[in-house]
């Protein structure tokens, strides 16, 4: 098949988000008077569930933290404080993009190519974080978007990927993910989009077997990946060119059978 879409994922794929994510969760908990705190090990756990909200309601029901029950019916509002938190750190500054992000989107409009996003965050997070890395809106970077308001499944089910296909107008085996967790790569896979990773801190463990290709970046002329699993490249970088090629070879199944969503995630 023939390449046309490079689709991101936007936590942890385009930049290091997770901290400032976690950051803004533990000030909004504090500010609600709520006495939690979320430190690196326990978010870890945690990022197992996609979507903040999804998030702070698992936490309440799985982990009983005191003013659980009363805050259940706030996990709105407290999630809504929490992106507001949140943007103001991204809009500041305080995240760049990891390396090879810039380069390759470049370099796939270069090629013709489309670029797509497929994340579970929310768009104004999204195009907070493309202004201030890019200083350009995420509409003119991106041909679709695809984000986690818009579906009612989010990250491992297929919704976002198969929405990002759907806006970008490609086959499922058109195009290629950039991912950087489980959860991306499951979504992806069962959207039937096979999977570049580049692992992130919070998920450099994780079971990326089923991937095409794990490299620890996208890598920079002066700042190669290291390849870690899968097809490798004896260049530095992730290009265009060696995804479309990684792809004619792609027959559109993973080559083990994907757990259904909710299983095996
Ligand atoms: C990662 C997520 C998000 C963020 C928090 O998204 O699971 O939930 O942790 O963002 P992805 P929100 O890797 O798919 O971009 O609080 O806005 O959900
Ligand atoms: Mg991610």
């Amino acid at each position: 098949m023939t390449l046309k879409a490079i689709i991101f994922d936007v936590d942890g794929t385009l930049a290091e988000t997770e901290e400032a994510h976690r950051i803004a969760f533990n000030e909004e908990f504090a500010a609600q008077g709520l006495p939690w705190e979320w430190d690196r090990a326990l978010y870890k756990e945690l990022l197992r569930v996609t979507g903040g909200k999804e998030r702070i309601r698992h936490y309440i029901e799985e982990y009983k933290p005191p003013k659980g029950e009363e805050a259940l019916a706030r996990i709105p509002e407290i999630h809504k404080a929490k992106s507001e938190r949140y943007m103001r750190m991204i809009a500041d500054g305080a995240v760049p993009l990891r390396p090879g992000v810039e380069r390759l989107i470049r370099e796939a409009k270069e090629a013709g190519l489309k670029v797509g996003i497929a994340t579970t965050t929310s768009t104004p997070n999204v195009e907070t974080l493309i202004q201030a890395t890019l200083g350009q809106p995420a509409a003119e970077v991106f041909d679709a978007m695809a984000c986690g308001e818009e579906v009612t499944a989010k990250k491992p089910a297929p919704d976002l990927y198969e929405l990002a296909l759907e806006k970008l107008g490609v086959a499922h085996n058109e195009a290629v993910a950039i991912e950087d967790s489980r959860n991306g790569l499951l979504s992806a896979l069962r959207a039937g989009v096979p999977v570049i990773i580049t692992p992130s801190g919070y998920t450099a463990d994780e079971d990326f077997a089923d991937a095409l290709s794990v490299v620890s970046h996208l890598g920079e002329p002066d700042k190669p990946y290291e390849h870690i699993h899968g097809f490798g490249w004896a260049q530095s970088m992730v290009t265009p060119q060696m995804l479309a090629r990684m792809i004619e070879g792609w027959a559109g199944r993973p080559s083990r059978p994907v757990p259904p969503p909710g299983l095996g995630a």
